[in-house]
């Protein structure tokens, strides 16, 4: 088989398993966001906060992705939210077979909102689609303003874009708007939030932004068992 091929296989498998995911999950009735970004950016950090927000008004249930360790599945579970770790080894991305995996012994019944917390990598985990209803990327501003061209596809294929940890933009010698210019070059549609997880300077902005998104989707599901 030649390379080309192995490749659209590995897709196309990769692609059934979302199907077969995105079935447990309306079931479940769960909005699903695949949450994604380079190494160290603030995607626990932003879990941490949006839990604490929204958790007395929404069920929320994580399943973490990480190489190695169940530091961040830890972090979540210490706020008596439920959570699983899945570990990848060497594999730098999370795909559709290993969530189906986890979901088997962790199913989300109930919750609200699964956040699927994918391993630290600015590239791969944008390939594979895990069966989830939103894209949110976290992008630490300090790594500049370039970025969004330079990697585009993750920005590109987000549904949110929140520029993380703006309370270190005095010390990055990085210019928000340039930063802003990019992202929208790279992704018009995308709502994007400049956040700081540290001061909760801009919490409010995304914090009201899914609270619509979760209130529109429950509307929209229970009209539907409706007809
Ligand atoms: N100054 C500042 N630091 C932040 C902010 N958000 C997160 N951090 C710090 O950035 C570091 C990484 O945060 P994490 O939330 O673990 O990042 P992550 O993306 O989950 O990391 P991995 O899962 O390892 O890829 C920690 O030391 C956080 O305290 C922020 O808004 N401002
Ligand atoms: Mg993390």
């Amino acid at each position: 088989m030649d390379r080309v091929s192995v490749v659209t296989d590995i897709r196309q498998a990769n692609q059934n398993a979302a199907h077969e995911n995105r079935k447990v999950f309306d079931k479940c009735g769960s909005c699903v966001i695949n949450l994604m970004s380079a190494p160290g950016a603030g995607k626990t950090s932003v879990l941490e906060a949006t839990i604490r927000e929204i958790a007395p008004s929404f069920k929320v249930a994580v399943i973490e992705g990480d190489l190695e360790t169940t530091f961040d599945s830890d972090r979540i579970r210490a706020m008596g939210v439920p959570a699983h770790q899945i570990t990848t080894g060497s594999v730098c991305h999370l795909d559709a077979r290993m969530v189906a995996k986890a979901l088997a012994v962790f199913p989300p019944d109930g919750a609200d909102l699964v956040v699927i917390e994918n391993v630290g990598n600015l590239v791969c985990p944008a390939e594979f689609n895990l069966g989830e209803d939103l894209r949110v990327m976290v992008f630490s501003v300090v790594e500049g303003a370039d970025k969004p061209k330079k990697y585009p596809l993750m920005f590109h294929t987000s549904d949110v874009v929140l520029l993380n940890k703006i309370d270190l933009l005095p010390y990055s010698g990085v210019a928000l708007s340039e930063l802003l210019r990019n992202v929208v070059e790279v992704n018009p549609r995308a709502a994007i939030f400049p956040i700081s997880c540290r001061t909760g300077e801009g919490m409010e902005g995304w914090i009201g932004w899914l609270t619509q998104e979760l209130k529109t989707r429950s509307r929209q599901a229970l009209s539907t068992l409706k007809t």
